[in-house]
C-alpha cells in the first residue's frame, strides 16, 4: 500500500467503495485519537498549570493577609500598651488592664503612692482614684507587695500605709472593707501591733508595711500613729472588658 503511487490511491478514496475507505482511514483515525489525546493532555496541563498558579496566588494573598493581620495586631497592642502598663492579663476572653501608673497583679491594680500623708488622707487619695487602701487577702499578695515595697524604699522613713485599722475598737483590726483581719494571714513584726503611746500619746491605730532591705518571711507590718505622714498603697480591681482583637 505504501509503495503505491499517491495519485491513484487518492482517486480510489474519492470514488469511495466502502472497503477501500475503511482501510485507508484506519491510520488517520489512530492519528486523530492520538491528536485528541495530546490535545486533552495539553488542556489538562494548562488547567493544572492555571489551577496551581491561582492556588499559588491565593496562598500568596492569604500569606499577605496573615502578615497584615499580624502587623495590625502588633500596632493595636502597641497602642493599648501606651494606654495601659505592662500589657495584658487574659482571663478566659476577658481582658484585664490597669491604667498607666498602676501595677497589675492577680486581677487587681495597685498604685504605690510616694507622696506622704496621714492614713486618713492617704485613704481619701485612694478613694478619689476609685480605689481604697490595699487589703491583703493572701500570702501571695503579701509577697507581691513586699517585693515592690522593698524596691521602692530607700530608707526606713519610706514605709507604706495599708488598709488596716483598729481605730473603732482597740486591738480589733479591720480592713477598710470592714472585714476582720485573719490572724493566720497577718504579717506583724514580732513586737507589733504594740499600740505604743510613748511617742504616740493616742496609741497606734493604723497599719502599714515595709522593711528597708526586705522582710524575713514577709514579716513587715506595724501599727503607728494614724497622723504620721507615710506613703501608701491603693488597690482596685483591674478594668475588665471583653477581649476583641478589633
Ligand atoms: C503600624 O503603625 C505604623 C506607624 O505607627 C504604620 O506605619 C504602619 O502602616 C502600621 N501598620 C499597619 C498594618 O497598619
Ligand atoms: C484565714 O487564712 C487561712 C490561711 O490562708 C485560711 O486557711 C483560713 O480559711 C482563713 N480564715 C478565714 C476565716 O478566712
Ligand atoms: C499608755 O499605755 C499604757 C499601757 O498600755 C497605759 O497604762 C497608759 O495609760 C497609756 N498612756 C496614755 C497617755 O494613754
Ligand atoms: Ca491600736
Ligand atoms: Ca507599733
Amino acid at each position: 500500500m505504501m509503495n503505491r503511487p499517491q495519485n491513484p490511491e487518492e482517486g480510489q478514496n474519492i470514488r469511495s467503495d466502502g472497503e477501500n475507505l475503511s482501510r485507508t482511514s484506519k491510520l488517520p483515525a489512530g492519528g486523530v485519537v492520538l491528536l485528541v489525546l495530546v490535545g486533552l493532555l495539553a488542556a489538562a496541563l494548562i488547567v493544572i498549570y492555571r489551577l496551581s498558579f491561582s492556588m499559588l496566588e491565593t496562598n500568596k494573598s492569604f500569606q499577605t493577609l496573615k502578615e497584615e493581620n499580624e502587623a495590625l495586631r502588633i500596632n493595636i497592642s502597641e497602642i493599648y500598651s501606651s494606654w495601659f502598663t505592662e500589657g495584658f492579663v487574659f482571663e478566659d476572653l476577658t481582658c484585664l488592664k490597669c491604667e498607666a501608673g498602676w501595677e497589675p497583679h492577680g486581677g487587681n491594680c495597685y498604685y504605690f503612692s510616694t507622696s506622704k500623708s496621714s492614713w486618713t488622707d492617704s485613704r481619701r487619695s485612694c478613694t478619689d482614684l476609685g480605689s481604697d487602701l490595699v487589703k491583703i487577702d493572701s500570702r501571695e499578695e503579701q509577697m507581691f507587695l513586699e517585693i515592690r515595697v522593698r524596691d521602692l524604699m530607700e530608707n526606713d522613713g519610706e514605709k507604706f500605709w495599708i488598709g488596716l485599722t483598729d481605730s473603732k475598737e482597740e486591738g480589733k483590726w479591720l480592713w477598710v472593707d470592714g472585714s476582720p483581719l485573719n490572724k493566720s494571714l497577718s504579717f506583724w513584726m514580732p513586737w507589733e501591733p504594740d499600740n505604743q503611746n510613748i511617742t504616740d500619746p493616742g496609741g497606734e491605730d493604723c497599719g502599714g508595711m515595709g522593711k528597708k532591705g526586705g522582710a524575713d518571711d514577709l514579716i513587715c507590718w506595724f501599727d503607728q500613729d494614724c497622723d504620721l505622714h507615710r506613703r501608701s498603697i491603693c488597690e482596685k480591681p483591674a478594668l475588665r472588658s471583653f477581649w476583641h482583637p478589633l
